[in-house]
């Protein structure tokens, strides 16, 4: 075994410590091609974008701390607008516990209106089931609520506010319950996104909840290319969960791979029912969970495939004024591209060539001004997206992300410049900066 790979699961048992997880990662126990396997202990979930939520022990229940509060949000390099979510983040940050655990979770309602937490599929007393008036008082603004419940199920959940208009303002969050008994086979990569949809009018910053028309879409808070690039290492199996508490069902697609369907909202799937398939459909308020072999190298996209849900609204770069023509020697559409892009500070190219006759064609445009290359955007460029090629930022947008399936150079390279940014970060926390 090599130095890099005895260090990937060296971090991984440390990141596993940190969270609680029982940690049995060994390095032999990861050699491929021997039957039969030993059980491996499972790897923590990563959740881009969106930071664990940590505990402290009281005996042997996990507590947990989250503050419901108004969050600011950059979607998007240009676009930062207005969430509400807990312990200042949107989505809220994601609680992983061991199947079997006890948990103990105040909420505070730092918000100016009362709220309540829903254990989304798990099954607690319902005392414990958060839906106000039904098993509880709200909590009114200023107010501390402690749940407790024992987790016996295992899966993938979510923690939301009970009120619809809560939920689409940002207050869910990830609830994850690694199994007791490992699942087989085991995966090295364990990522979750969580689907939300917005509504913004151009120039704003408030989502408008009572709207059905979405022009933001995001993956953990953030649109393409923010949304930060999942990295595998080429050879690993690799698991994805999505949960949608949005008001649009959303067909994920993965490019390049097939994967299995594996577990739902309501658990792990039992292996008889795996089928190949390349996009699921995670339907609101429902949890998918697929898993592949990454086996083919390369970036590969992971987004939703209705056509809309892969935009960002460039409107509010537009100052309220739309392109009146998409002729590029329209000295009026040149100016109004080159402010936008100024704006966001990327240089105005026109990186996908179009016809010279291309003015005279019934439906044109379709495509080109609608590409914004942001590589160098702050929130773009960083250890994940590192090595890209020049304008990948161009092609991805709203609801989409990528896995970065790398061999073992690219893939350390990588981890090595995430590690140096955690150090940095810790740094610059331990100064008070
Ligand atoms: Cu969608």
């Amino acid at each position: 075994m090599s130095t890099s790979r005895r260090n990937f699961f060296q971090n991984a048992a440390a990141l596993a410590a940190l969270l609680g997880l029982p940690s049995r990662i060994s390095a032999e126990s990861t050699t491929r091609g021997k039957t039969p396997e030993p059980p491996r202990s499972p790897v923590p979930v990563v959740t881009p974008d969106v930071p664990d939520l940590p505990f402290t022990l009281d005996g042997a229940t996990k507590v947990f701390h989250l503050r419901a509060e108004p969050v600011k949000r950059k979607i998007a390099p240009f676009k930062t607008i207005d969430t509400w979510g807990y312990n200042g983040s949107c989505p809220g940050p994601t609680i992983q516990i061991n199947q079997g655990d006890r948990v103990r979770i105040h909420v505070e309602n730092a918000l100016p209106e009362s709220t309540s937490m829903h254990w989304h599929g798990l099954e607690v007393p319902i005392a414990q089931d958060g839906v106000p008036f039904i098993s509880q008082k709200p909590i009114a603004p200023g107010e501390t609520y402690a749940y407790e419940f024992t987790v016996h199920q295992e899966g993938t959940f979510f923690y939301h506010a009970h009120s619809a208009m809560q939920e689409m303002i940002g207050l869910l969050g990830f609830f994850i319950a690694h199994p007791q008994t490992p699942y087989s086979p085991h995966v090295d990569h364990d990522f979750g996104i969580v689907l939300q949809e917005w509504a913004i009018l151009p120039n704003n910053s408030v989502p408008n909840t009572a709207s059905m028309e979405f022009n933001w879409l995001t993956f953990n808070g953030v649109s393409a290319p923010a949304a930060t690039p999942l990295i595998a290492r080429l050879g690993s199996r690799v698991r994805l969960r999505f949960v949608n508490l949005g008001m649009d069902h959303h067909p994920i697609h993965l490019h390049g791979n097939q994967f299995a369907i594996t577990g739902t909202e309501g658990g792990r799937a039992p292996e008889s029912t795996w089928y190949p398939s390349n996009t699921v459909l995670v339907g609101v308020a429902q949890a998918k969970v697929v898993e592949f072999e990454a086996k083919y190298p390369g970036d590969w996209m992971i987004h939703c495939h209705l056509p809309h849900h892969m935009m960002n609204s460039m409107m509010d770069l537009l100052a309220g004024r739309q392109i009146q023509s998409a002729d590029t020697t329209d000295p009026r559409a040149m100016s109004q591209m080159e402010t936008l892009s100024r704006s966001v500070g990327v240089p105005h190219v026109h990186h996908s060539p179009i016809a010279e006759n291309a003015n005279s064609v019934p439906g044109f445009p379709q495509d080109a001004f609608m590409e914004m290359p942001m590589d160098n955007a702050e929130g773009v460029a960083k250890p994940e997206t590192h090595g890209l090629p020049p304008n990948w930022s161009a092609g991805m947008m709203g609801m989409m992300t990528m896995v970065r399936v790398l061999p073992d150079a690219q893939y350390n390279e990588i981890q090595s410049l995430i590690r140096t940014r955690q150090t940095l970060m810790s740094e610059e926390h331990a100064h008070g900066r």
